[in-house]
């Protein structure tokens, strides 16, 4: 048993460059118990973030009772995390799920039966498909589901129903990561590996906490801080987080400025020679363009802007432009700022400069977050088109079509997909009345909760949510359907370095919850979707057939998974796409010869203009003839939209803590990880305490031109001039595993996104949660420190380290 509270990342085990990185195994089992009380062990991967680490789940008596770290998985040697150890199985396994579905009546949501409930929604269905069309209906589901019920769901929405208007969270979370490779790859799929880690001279991590966000990640990066062959480290980040803390480099730029900071490392990397000619000729397009738009950005220019030291950043290029492997990864504090696609796609750019893709240690990471939002991304029920198809291509929409022997007329691609945010304003507006949301509780995800709150509650919004537990927005639903959980059911996921892992199912679900892709098969039979011949559209019995039928969909596309099936990924480590005849065991890192897929033909989009998010049409795309070479696209910088003024003077941003996962409707309920942070705080510099008469503890109010939060303060490290508060505490308060109640608390002001804006990337319409203009005020004194953790980037202001402390 570990401690993985004060301890986050564990005992060292030291490894030097291109050694293997050791195993080493981590369990939790419930308190009294001991290995050998455990019935039998389940395979699984654990789907509390997108690192995807290998575990086997214990069962007794036919409940989950613990978790073991798989030593033979390739991506985490046997580690597992906080809330891998903690939030998985307890997470789960406890009284406060929903076990019935529940419909409205008179107000209330009251309990019923499957046939009842499904009823209900089947008929608002088939009434406003009849009254208004498709376009009547909308999906918002998740990155937390499996690939085989993202597939399911692709294939109702685009040829059952004929909607463009599906999305996920995952528009909140990787839609950046997937546009910046899009955009300059020609298609998604992470060209690098973990394995990178094992080989590289240096890190570059661009606005990713990994140290609390893939804390297993960031066990192997230690592993190799305390070995004898230590990369160097640049971490980009307003926050004085742990990387920051071990950082060669520590560049905590004013959120918002990311842009201006690359251009600055591009010309830097320019002016000193450290491109490749020969690389750059051969495989890129745009380099006279990219030249050109950087020129301006001296370091100084950049340290005005980005209030960062020219020295710093001439040191950090100076690290990219001679280290000879260089492992990047990219995450939130890129994709949820201003000009997220843009700055994204700069770090593609260095990587090209340098021809530094494809092999061992050279790697490029835009990161995932969601444990499965690989899977929404290639499957499409995110709107695109299943396999990495690309909706502007007559083509592709017609493999698709003979592939489902559907019309393919039905499948929407006159337009690009809707994206979440429009999807939640058609709402607004009246244009969308069914809205299904599944496996996301946007009541406390979304920005600018006090708007999302109307729009859920709209009487003429018919709202069904999927979920395990009556959440802040299951609460306002007309149709609650209980699903089955992690462990309940049986399916297969992709994490961010593309690798696939099977979950077996290792307990029944509680009461009546069922698997969501039983959910998503009964709803369409029940709607009679057929294909041409009139023979049911969806005839698949359970998972396994579902994930032959995403086989066949995936054929000859870039996440090729022919060569893969449940019993091959049973047993043993992960393995990653592609995997087919050509790659029978799998494929580390992609573009190992600097060919991309970039034809025409092939690609999965046009490409955009990254300043204004205007689509590039395929003639232009086509006559500018990629053959196979990668865009070095850029744009200028802009700053942000809404900047701090004499209102509002402070910068917003916001993010994660190491010990809760989201909206904490999982890690919320695990005791051990409640107590380590069971409250909301917000952070201020001590600078910007100092000059509000405010100390450590006292509660303060947050507010902004949306709305405000009040919360105690934590006097941390975080850059001056910029507020930083957790998202993760809705409305259900500390208690909240305690019991059920259907009605939210009174007191809404705890939610970090009562104040973040209704703004998103031109080009992946990602919302911008990192950046807003806000005022603090101290509204009485506190009664001892913030409720905030001191192992972490929360760390109060000169307290001293207490956690992972370099040997
Ligand atoms: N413990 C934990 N782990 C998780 C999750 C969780 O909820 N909890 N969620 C998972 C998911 S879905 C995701 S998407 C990932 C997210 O993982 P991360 O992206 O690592 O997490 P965040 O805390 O959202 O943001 C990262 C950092 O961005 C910084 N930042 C803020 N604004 C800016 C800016 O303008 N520029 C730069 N350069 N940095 C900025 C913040 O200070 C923060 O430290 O984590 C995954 N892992
Ligand atoms: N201010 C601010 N806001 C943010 C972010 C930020 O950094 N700052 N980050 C954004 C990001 S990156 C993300 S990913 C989102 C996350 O936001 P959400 O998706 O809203 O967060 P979760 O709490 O993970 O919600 C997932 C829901 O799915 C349920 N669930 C879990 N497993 C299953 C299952 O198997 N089936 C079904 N049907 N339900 C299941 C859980 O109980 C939970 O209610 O938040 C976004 N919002
Ligand atoms: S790093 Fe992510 S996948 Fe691994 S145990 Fe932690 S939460 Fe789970
Ligand atoms: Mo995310």
């Amino acid at each position: 048993m570990v401690d993985r509270i004060t301890d986050i990342w564990g005992a060292r085990t030291p490894f030097e460059r291109e050694a293997e990185w050791p195993s080493r195994v981590d369990y939790a089992l419930q308190e009294g118990l001991t290995e050998g009380d455990v019935d039998h062990w389940v395979q699984s991967a654990c789907v509390l973030c997108s690192n995807g680490c290998g575990c086997d789940i214990a069962v007794k008596d036919g409940v989950m009772v613990g978790i073991r770290g798989r030593a033979e998985d390739r991506i985490n040697k046997g580690r597992l995390g906080p809330k891998g150890l903690f939030a998985s199985w307890q997470g789960v396994s406890n009284k406060d799920r929903i076990t019935q579905p529940l419909i409205r009546e008179g107000g209330r949501l009251v309990a019923t039966d499957w046939d009842t409930a499904m009823k209900r929604i089947v008929e608002r269905s088939k009434q406003l498909l009849k009254e208004k069309g498709p376009l009547s209906h909308g999906f918002y589901t998740s990155g937390q589901l499996f690939l085989e019920e993202y597939y399911a769901l692709g294939v109702i929405g685009k040829a059952g129903i004929g909607t463009p208007h599906m999305d996920g969270n995952t528009r909140l979370c990787t839609a950046t990561a997937a546009s910046a490779l899009k955009e300059t790859f020609g298609a998604d799929g992470q060209p690098g590996a973990y394995e990178d880690i094992d080989n590289c001279d240096a890190i570059f991590l661009y606005g990713h906490n990994m140290p609390e966000t893939q804390t297993v990640l960031w066990a192997r990066i230690l592993d190799r801080l305390s070995g004898p062959t230590p990369p160097k480290l640049v971490c980009v980040d307003p926050r004085n987080t742990e990387a920051a803390r071990f950082a060669d480099v520590h560049l905590a730029v004013r959120p918002g400025t990311n842009l201006a900071l690359m251009h600055a490392l591009i010309r830097e990397v320019l002016q000193n020679g450290w491109e490749d000619p020969a690389y750059i000729q051969d495989h890129t397009l745009g380099y006279d363009e990219l030249k050109s738009t950087v020129e301006e950005w001296t370091p100084e220019a950049a340290a005005e802007v980005c209030g960062v030291s020219a020295h710093d950043i001439r040191t950090a290029a100076r690290i990219f432009g001679t280290s000879d492997r260089v492992l990047s990864t990219v995450l939130q504090g890129f994709y949820q700022s201003s000009q997220a696609t843009a700055s994204s796609c700069q770090v593609n750019n260095l990587h090209l400069l340098r021809g530094m893709l494809g092999r061992p240690g050279a790697g490029l990471l835009q990161m995932n977050g969601q444990p499965t939002a690989q899977n929404n991304r290639e499957c499409g029920a995110d709107g695109d088109l299943p396999g990495f198809r690309n909706w502007h291509n007559p083509r592709h929409v017609e493999e698709l079509a003979s592939l489902w022997n559907v019309d393919p007329a039905i499948i929407p691609h006159w337009a690009p997909p809707t994206h979440a945010m429009q999807i939640f304003r058609y709402a607004e507006q009246g244009s969308i009345n069914f809205l299904w949301v599944s496996a996301t509780n946007p009541a406390v995800s979304l920005p600018e909760l006090p708007r999302i709150r109307e729009i859920l509650a709209k009487p003429e919004l018919f709202l069904v949510v999927q979920d395990l537990y009556l959440t802040e927005t299951a609460s306002m639903a007309d149709v609650v359907l209980p699903a089955a959980a992690w462990g309940e059911k049986t399916g297969t996921f992709t994490n961010a370095s593309r690798v696939v892992h099977i979950s077996d199912k290792a307990v029944d679900p509680p009461g009546d919850a069922r698997s969501d892709l039983d959910i998503f098969l009964d709803y369409s039979n029940r709607m009679g979707f057929t294909t041409l011949d009139g023979t049911p559209l969806l005839t698949w019995e359970g998972p396994e057939d579902a994930f032959e039928a995403w086989k066949d969909c995936s054929r000859g596309r870039p996440c090729d998974y022919t060569g893969l099936s449940y019993s091959r990924l049973r047993g043993g480590s992960g393995i990653p796409w592609p995997c087919n005849e050509e790659n029978p065991d799998g494929t580390t890192r992609l573009y190992t010869d600097g060919v991309f897929p970039s034809d025409p033909d092939y690609c999965e989009n046009y490409g955009h203009d990254l300043l204004t998010g205007a689509e590039v049409e395929p003639e232009s795309y086509r006559a500018k003839m990629p053959k196979g070479r990668a865009w070095l696209k850029t744009t200028k910088y802009h700053p942000p939209h809404e900047e701090p003024d004499d209102d509002y003077p402070l910068r917003y941003t916001t993010g994660r803590t190491a010990y809760h996962f989201h909206t904490r409707t999982k890690t919320g309920r695990s005791r051990t990880l409640n107590a380590a942070a069971p409250r909301m705080w917000v952070e201020l510099s001590v600078e910007d305490a100092s000059a509000l008469g405010i100390t450590e503890g006292d509660i303060v109010r947050v507010s902004s031109r949306r709305g405000l939060i009040e919360a105690p303060a934590r006097v941390s490290g975080v850059r001056p001039g910029t507020v930083f508060a957790p998202f993760h505490y809705g409305y259900w308060d500390s208690t909240m595993a305690s019991g059920l109640s259907d009605s939210p608390k009174d007191s809404q002001k705890t939610a970090a996104n009562e104040l973040t804006i209704t703004e998103w990337d031109p080009v992946s319409k990602q919302p911008l949660f990192k950046n807003a203009a806000v005022k603090v005020e101290k509204i009485r004194d506190g009664d001892g420190p913030a409720p905030a953790p001191n192992t972490t980037a929360s760390r109060q202001a000169g307290a001293s380290r207490q956690a992972g402390q370099q040997q």
